[in-house]
């Protein structure tokens, strides 16, 4: 290692004075302007990761569903995993460390993680749209350079997509094709393939309208569009050529807002579905002819895939186990649904996509979703392999429902949650079965829910376990949200520091909306009592407009999926 010339060119890339930054749930993120020496340094550290790792290991820069003034920086491991945490911690010290200091860190890094610097490095990097990721991108390389790491600038790509790049070239290329046609290729085979066994296919042309929140989404669209222009027709909106990224569009503003994104006309009953701003999130939704908003949310995305993947394997006879994962923002209705008419085991783990995935890996076919959309299905290799070879020797239906499992499997980005790969998937499954959005939509009713966030003075007073169920400190808060929830039916609260902004999130649920804000107003002033809130006192909000939500809620547990 070449300290003076990691000196040297640090100065270049210095860190302002002062600066703390945390390697958080989706690596670092804030204003673009203090980013260029976490960026230089995110360059060293996945050179040693790759020395370490003896793998290339990929450095993505962008900051998701951020305004377009913030950007951001992950790593992505050898398998196109999220970082290890323990490198998480690396991380936030090598960013953190004083300009004089850095050196010194690099060096203690690599003497902990017992990285043998003879070992080659090579890195590949990524970049979304933002006016910012370009010269952020180039700081990247500097630090790889200067660490005499080698490289593959793929510019601009969605997360996903160099998620994927990642798993290709540590597998040697079995995975696919480390290249934007390989992804482009493998998954619109695997799509054309699966559409080509519907029986209503032909008769109806499929168009989806797609909301690429301005962003990395709508290139990367455009891209996979000549691929799959005879199965389905996109229309692209908001797709960067005049709308600001992110700016009352894409999937976080769709789903916070729980109402259509700017530029989108939306007749009745039609399909339209949103990308967030790297393109690795997505929620689906349509007006009803009465002109009322419904959101088709992560769990719902969720209910269909596993509905449909359920069905192939009772299909084929074979009993490979698949269990659904979810965070404890899945809606109570989904999870009752999943559970009680689907009957597949369910899974709660801690919000954050790694320790979905985590989870996800230990069944033969790990369904995982956020409610907010982040979300894939993990298939093991023995079940690969079992299904590859079940294509291959059963007969006629059985046959059939293999092969399509087959396809299922190339379809899905098993590396990460992927907009495009999901919007894929979904649109496959609804032809096949002959649903419209509506009918998915009713598989089960969401039960009303509100969330609410609450400033406190230090966000960390508060520790939670059971996948984030339950408060441990401060004490006397988990009491009172028991006795709040106690006074509603069919309700569920839960608060939580947040891992991207300086609040406390709350959730809570219950038989009707009015239940449901009351309740989490409750729990708000709870937490604000109870854990140090700042300024002003929770207010009592307003009841949501959309009336989908204010329909009181029925069970819909005789509801079955489809079947063709
Ligand atoms: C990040 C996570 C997302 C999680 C969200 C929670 C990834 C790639 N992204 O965006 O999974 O839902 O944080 O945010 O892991 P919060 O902690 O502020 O509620
Ligand atoms: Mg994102």
């Amino acid at each position: 290692m070449d300290l003076d010339a990691i000196t040297k060119y640090s100065a270049l890339h210095a860190k302002p004075n002062g600066l703390v930054l945390q390697y958080g749930t989706a690596g670092f993120r804030t204003k673009a302007e203090h980013l260029d020496h976490v960026m230089f340094r995110m360059g060293l550290l996945a050179v040693l990761r790759s020395k370490q790792t003896k793998s290339t290991i990929g450095v993505m820069v962008t900051a998701s569903h951020n305004p377009e003034e913030d950007n951001g920086v992950k790593l992505v491991d050898p398998l196109g995993e999220m970082l290890a945490p323990s490198w998480e911690e690396h991380a936030t010290c090598l960013a953190n460390a004083e300009e004089q200091d850095m050196p010194r860190v690099l060096m203690d890094i690599s003497v902990k993680a017992a990285v043998n610097l003879q070992q080659d490095a090579f890195v590949v990097i990524g970049r979304d749209t933002r006016p910012s990721s370009e010269k952020l991108s180039q700081s990247v390389i500097d630090g790889v350079t200067v660490l005499e790491g080698q490289f593959h600038d793929y510019g601009l790509l969605t997360t996903p997509q160099l998620h994927y790049m990642v798993y290709c070239r540590n597998t040697s290329g079995q995975y696919g094709k480390a290249t934007i046609e390989g992804y482009c290729q493998k998954l619109s085979k695997a799509f054309t393939e699966l559409t080509k066994q519907a029986f209503c296919s032909g008769d109806e042309y499929r168009s989806l309208k797609v909301d690429c929140a301005n962003g990395i989404g709508a290139l990367k669209l455009r891209e996979m569009e000549h691929y799959i222009s005879q199965e389905l027709s996109v229309q692209l909106l908001n797709d960067g050529t005049k709308g600001k990224l992110n700016h009352l569009c894409g999937a976080d503003f769709v789903k916070s807002h729980q109402k259509p994104p700017q530029g989108m006309e939306m007749k009745p009953n039609e399909r339209c579905c949103s990308f967030d701003g790297d393109a690795d999130r997505i929620v689906y939704y349509y007006l009803d002819v009465d002109g009322h908003f419904h959101l088709i949310d992560g769990d719902k995305i969720a209910t269909l895939i596993s509905s449909f993947l359920k069905e192939l394997l009772l299909e084929i006879g074979e009993s490979l186990n698949i269990g659904v994962v979810q965070t404890a923002y899945a809606n109570g209705s989904s999870t009752r649904y999943l559970e009680e008419v689907m009957k597949v085991p369910v899974y709660c783990t801690k919000t954050g996509v790694k320790h979905l995935h985590h989870k996800a890996q230990e069944f033969d076919i790990g369904v995982y979703f956020e409610a907010n959309g982040h979300g894939t299905v993990l298939f093991s290799k023995a079940a690969e392999i079992r299904i590859k070879q079940l294509a291959k020797e059963l007969e006629d239906k059985k046959r059939k429902a293999a092969k399509m499992l087959e396809n299922v499997i190339d379809l899905f980005n098993q590396a990460a949650g992927d907009a495009i790969s999901d919007m894929l998937v979904i649109e496959a499954i609804l032809t096949l079965k002959g649903l419209t959005v509506q009918q998915w939509d009713a598989l089960y009713m969401d039960l009303p829910n509100r969330q609410l966030k609450v400033k406190v003075a230090d966000r960390q007073v508060i520790s939670t376990t059971d996948a984030e169920r339950q408060v441990v400190t401060p004490p006397g808060l988990q009491e009172a949200i028991n006795d709040l929830v106690k006074k509603y039916k069919l309700s569920r609260a839960f608060v939580r520091p947040s891992g991207t902004e300086d609040i406390v999130r709350v959730y809570a649920e219950a038989d009707s909306q009015e239940n449901a804000d009351s309740l989490a107003h409750a729990v708000s002033l709870a937490v604000f009592q109870l854990a140090g809130g700042v300024g002003e006192p929770p207010q009592p909000g307003k009841i949501h407009e959309g009336c989908w939500k204010i329909k009181p809620y029925y069970q819909l547990l005789g509801t079955s999926f489809p079947s063709s």
